[in-house]
């Protein structure tokens, strides 16, 4: 049978849900489990597509909906060198999804195939991998159909978490080359992670025990694995684990998570940490964290995604100096509008590093990150990382220290370069980035609160008739569109001390979001509403 048959008899065991539209999005596809079986079949033709368009490079699928409740689901391609996968066949996915009938469906590959002039006899690589949703194995079967359909390379490796996937395509294609990522298993993984974070801690120990809520999902069981790999909890770093039952998939998220705690700002009713006690949370496929305590007058007190740059950023520009290549190196924090306006003017002012802002989504900031030698970015949510060039690792490998505080400080940023996931960011590596810091510093949470004071700011959802009549430019934080609404905005905003606020259309969901900071939490709450009405004026 050709392989175009093979493709269309398997399709047809995966029809499409009748009236629902596709899009590929900033996190893949994502929506209700029960109808995605054609999408996760198709993004298998996708990422053979794409595998065999690269020579036969090895491509990434991971089945999972981060951060959304248990009845969802999603899917989303990772590129050979461990990053999301590049815009244009995000364009190309959508497509697929869409085809009608199992015949468009192959006329679609044939076509995308011609156009890329992609040699459909090329062996091909594709890796997946799932979270620990009830629905992840079937849609994982729905996958390998289509990759048998299409004569790829196949490798499941069962649950993963997000990072660890991205991890594991970055080894592969990187194997026997000079830049040589690490063994491709989870394993590797882990003995990367506990020997990075060995070498960094310079035997230094953390103070009290930090609590790990998993979100019940699959950072659980792999944060339980990573520790067996971590030196002696008394000698170096005690971690507590909590909501990490997989068992009950349907608590997922459910009142825990990164998610929950960044917006209800409050620890989850489940948490039985102390006053002062570190605690931290990730999403549901670990790849974003935040931190966050309780002090001594019970107030709650987030440490989210700003504050996580902000204090690697303070530290990364530490070390270089202290390693005397604080010349050379040119380090930078890249956000997003929703950064906090005081991180901002932090790094800025008092850190004297450069920062950019991009548009939502972490491909974005990752890319932006590529401008300097160390790029720190991070989303407020708690989804970023630190990246190093290519000419900042020659550096820092080959710099020859003048002290032995020079040395210290060299074998450090070492190892930070290799403890931190250079793929994408990840919960795993920036928790241990961040103990790391903290240990260093002898901080705990309330001193790591003190570097800057959070300006009050409010996010609401505005629900319009129609979200794509709002077009956004200047990093998203001005309206081109409709017209009269970023006057009206800029009006608002002067009126209030430290205003500062913007609308953009979600590219997650069918709303318009607002932001809105000020000096008060009064005025940053007036200023939200004010801005919400103007929108729903224009909408
Ligand atoms: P949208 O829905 O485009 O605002 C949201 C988050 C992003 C990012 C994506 C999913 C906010 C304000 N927005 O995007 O940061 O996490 O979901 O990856 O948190
Ligand atoms: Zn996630």
């Amino acid at each position: 049978m050709s392989s175009f048959n093979k493709i269309l008899e398997a399709s047809a065991k995966h029809p499409p849900a009748e009236g629902v539209k596709y899009q590929y999005g900033t996190a893949g596809f994502r929506m209700k489990a029960d109808v995605l079986d054609s999408v996760v079949f198709r993004c298998g033709l996708v990422a053979s597509l794409r595998s065999r368009s690269l020579g036969g490079k090895t491509i990434g699928v991971m089945i999972t909906a981060s951060h959304n409740p248990p009845v969802d689901n999603g899917v989303k391609l990772v590129d050979p060198t461990g990053e999301m996968l590049i815009a244009s066949w995000e364009a190309y996915a959508t497509e697929m999804a869409n085809a009608k009938t199992d015949q468009e469906l192959v006329e679609l590959y044939k076509a995308l195939a011609a156009k890329n002039r992609i040699d459909l006899s090329t062996p091909t690589h594709v890796v997946f991998a799932r979270d620990t949703r009830a629905s992840g194995s079937r849609l994982a079967a729905c996958l390998n159909d289509a990759l048998v359909a299409c004569e790829a390379g196949i490798t499941d490796y069962k649950i993963l978490t997000t990072p660890q996937l991205h991890y594991i395509v970055r080894c592969i294609n990187t194997k026997g080359t000079d830049e040589e990522y690490g063994e491709p298993t989870e394993k590797g993984y882990y003995e990367k992670l506990s020997s990075a974070f060995k070498l960094a801690m310079k035997n230094k120990k953390s103070s009290g025990a930090l609590t790990v809520d998993c979100a019940n999902g699959v950072g659980g069981p792999k944060l339980l694995e990573l520790i067996k790999y971590l030196p002696p909890k008394d000698e170096s770093l005690d971690i507590k684990v909590v909501n990490d039952n997989v068992h009950n998939p349907d608590s997922l998220n459910v009142e825990c998570g990164a998610d929950f705690v960044k917006t209800s700002q409050r620890a989850p009713p489940s948490s039985k940490a102390g006053p002062i006690d570190r605690c931290c949370s990730l999403d549901g496929d670990a790849d974003r964290i935040v931190y966050y305590f309780t002090d001594k007058r019970g107030v709650f007190h987030l440490l989210d995604g700003d504050r996580i740059a902000a204090l690697a950023a303070a530290f990364l520009a530490d070390l270089s100096r202290q390693s005397g290549l604080a010349d050379i190196l040119k380090i930078g924090v890249v956000q997003t509008a929703y950064a906090n306006g005081a991180s901002t003017k932090y790094i800025e002012k008092d850190l004297r590093l450069a920062v950019r802002c991009t548009p939502t989504g972490v491909k974005y900031l990752h890319h932006e990150a590529t401008n300097f030698d160390i790029g720190v970015y991070f989303e407020a949510n708690g989804h970023g990382t630190v990246i190093f060039s290519d000419y900042a690792r020659k550096n820092i490998a080959s710099h020859e220290p003048k002290s032995p505080a020079q040395q210290d400080a060299l074998e450090i940023l070492q190892a930070l370069t290799q403890l931190i996931n250079q793929a994408v960011g990840d919960a795993l590596s920036d928790m241990l980035l961040v103990e790391v810091v903290l240990a260093h510093k002898g901080w705990g949470p309330e001193e790591w609160l003190g570097i800057y004071n959070d300006l009050p700011n409010r996010l609401v959802r505005v629900v319009v008739t129609d979200r794509n009549v709002f077009v956004a430019e200047d990093a998203e934080r001005r309206l081109v569109t409709p017209k009269g609404a970023q006057p009206a905005i800029d009006e608002a905003v002067k009126k209030v001390r430290q205003g500062r606020s913007f609308a953009r259309a979600s590219g997650t969901e069918d709303a318009v979001r607002v932001y809105a900071e000020a000096e008060t939490r009064a005025e940053a709450d007036d200023l939200a509403n004010k801005v919400a009405a103007i929108v729903k004026q224009y909408g």
